[in-house]
């Protein structure tokens, strides 16, 4: 009886160490200046079928930017953290082809981590990834409406690693590759979080398509159970 207390004892302090230790990383990613304005997607409105899938013009969405100069689809990540990942055993993400457009269209994944590409429209898509880094190969994978997901996974971190359709030329999407669990994308409000961190030194890194395609470094220091916050200030290019 006294062994099992002690073991449960230990058991417990092992836990609140762990939760302890690690500790998480927030901020928000803003945009100074005025981006250009977006584009309108003029062979989506004009398409036959897909065109159908929307009321008014499809534009763009390189700068989505809230009242307050919020940026969203900004990844953040620790620079240079590799090896980390638990890709092959956390769960599946999502990129489906809706309106004939990629959504979302910027996201990020962990090498090994499944990626199910999904066809909501009634009409055929080819999806066709272009890997820029060795180690992740090229895929080029027709989807017909009601055609089963595709799975896919990546070896090696990439940014903005782009998918296009064959079919569709305006259709792009850009997913980042990251190899450990340490990234979030912003939404909305601009705001990210990356949990879990253990304490360290790194270099936190924003990356936005347009607006810092080769990321924004911030030196940081991740203490045991003390979020760290680190902002970010893009600037339009
Ligand atoms: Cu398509």
């Amino acid at each position: 009886m006294k062994f099992y207390a002690s073991l449960v004892l230990a058991t417990g302090m092992a836990v609140a160490a762990q939760t302890g230790s690690a500790a998480d990383i927030t901020g928000t990613v803003t945009l100074n200046g005025t981006p250009p304005a977006e584009k309108p997607i003029t062979p989506l409105k004009d398409d036959p079928t897909c065109g159908k899938f929307h009321s008014e013009m499809p534009t763009t969405h390189f700068y989505v930017v809230g009242p307050n100069k919020e940026l969203a689809d900004v990844v953040v990540l620790l620079k240079g953290v590799t090896g980390k990942s638990t890709g092959a055993s956390a769960p599946a993400v999502e990129l489906d082809q809706k309106g004939c457009l990629y959504e979302p269209q910027i996201m990020a994944i962990q090498t090994s981590q499944k990626l199910i590409v999904k066809n909501s429209d009634p009409v055929l898509h080819n999806v066709h990834v272009t890997p820029t880094v060795a180690g992740n190969s090229e895929q080029n994978q027709a989807q017909m409406a009601g055609a089963p997901d595709l799975t896919m996974t990546f070896a090696t971190p990439e940014n903005f690693m782009r998918f296009k359709c064959d079919v569709h030329p305006w259709m792009f999407a850009w997913v980042t590759v990251v190899d450990s669990p340490y990234f979030a994308v912003t939404g909305k409000d601009g705001t990210f979080k990356i949990t879990n961190v253990p304490p360290g030194k790194y270099t936190l890194t924003a990356l936005h398509r347009k607006a810092a395609p080769t990321g924004m470094d911030k030196e940081i220091e991740v203490k045991e159970g003390e979020t760290t916050k680190q902002d970010f200030a893009l600037e339009v290019k």
